[in-house]
């Protein structure tokens, strides 16, 4: 797929949205993952002014079976994250959230705003919404403000009255993305019986702390039922030769034998590759 459009969009407006990527048989099959660990896992909403008091989310999903593990590395997605973010992004997190009817609209914010950088700086998150169901204004779809991560040190928490965002309404099937700095919330559910459901994949660039300790969230046993990619998504390589090695090794090849890392030391000339 050219995704040049998609590419330009992401960088002058802040979000661009690929419809009708994923194959719905995937979807019905997540859609169905996500209903079964919620009630596996007894998740309710978190009843907070952030994650809502009508929202279920369930996160470290890497955790929870193999067909999440599709989802970080879906071709697509990864090229315009990787367009942003540069190569060696990682996974941040991933969460399935589910947005019923009654939810009031989430206060915008912008996923990078927690990181003490001045505004605008070079990407450090670079995030999507899978629609597993379709996204409409009634039912909550994603509110996202274009242009806004090219704010200069814009103020989070004053009136946002003024400010005009404008609901990434989709298909099932489709994916939204959206840069780091760009304002977005989840909007308001006004239906009586559409529950919006999106699983939310969001990436940080390769030296940036990522917001789920994959380390140590996933078990062992199954990050070595990872792909060798997944693996580095997972933050279990190294950042240029150099971040998170262990003795100079990359935790991937110590723990799971995948193929050795070149070191930064061994570069020629010493330099990023
Ligand atoms: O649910 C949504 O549409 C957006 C959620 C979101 O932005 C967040 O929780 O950070």
């Amino acid at each position: 797929m050219d995704l040049t459009a998609h590419h330009r969009e992401l960088a002058d407006q802040g979000f661009t949205i690929i419809e009708n990527l994923i194959d719905l048989n995937v979807i019905s099959e997540l859609l169905n993952e996500v209903a079964r660990l919620e009630k596996q896992l007894d998740r309710r909403p978190d009843n907070n002014r952030f994650e809502g008091n009508r929202t279920t989310r369930t996160y470290n999903l890497l955790a929870h079976g193999p067909l999440w593990q599709e989802i970080p590395v879906q071709p697509e997605v990864l090229e315009l994250v990787e367009g942003v973010l540069g190569e060696q992004c990682l996974v941040s997190s991933l969460a399935s959230i589910s947005l019923a009817p009654g939810e009031t609209a989430q206060v915008l914010h912008a996923d990078d705003q927690i990181q003490p950088l001045e505004k605008p700086h070079i990407a450090t998150a670079c995030n999507s919404m899978w629609a597993l169901t379709d996204f409409t204004e009634e039912n909550g779809a994603t509110r996202v403000v274009p242009g806004s991560h090219k704010w200069q040190n814009p103020d989070y928490f004053g009136d946002q009255s003024d400010i005009e965002s404008i609901p990434a309404e989709m298909a099932k099937g489709s994916v939204l993305v959206w840069h780091g700095s760009t304002w977005h919330g989840g909007g308001e559910n006004i239906t009586n019986n559409d529950i919006r459901v999106g699983v939310a994949m969001n990436y940080c660039a390769g030296f940036i702390r990522q917001q789920e300790n994959q380390h140590l969230g996933i078990p062992p046993d199954i990050v070595a039922t990872f792909t060798p990619e997944l693996r580095q998504l997972c933050g279990f390589g190294m950042y240029r030769g150099l971040t998170g090695n262990i003795e100079k090794q990359s935790p991937a090849h110590l723990l799971f034998g995948d193929a050795e890392e070149t070191q930064l030391w061994d570069y020629d000339p010493i330099k990023p590759n």
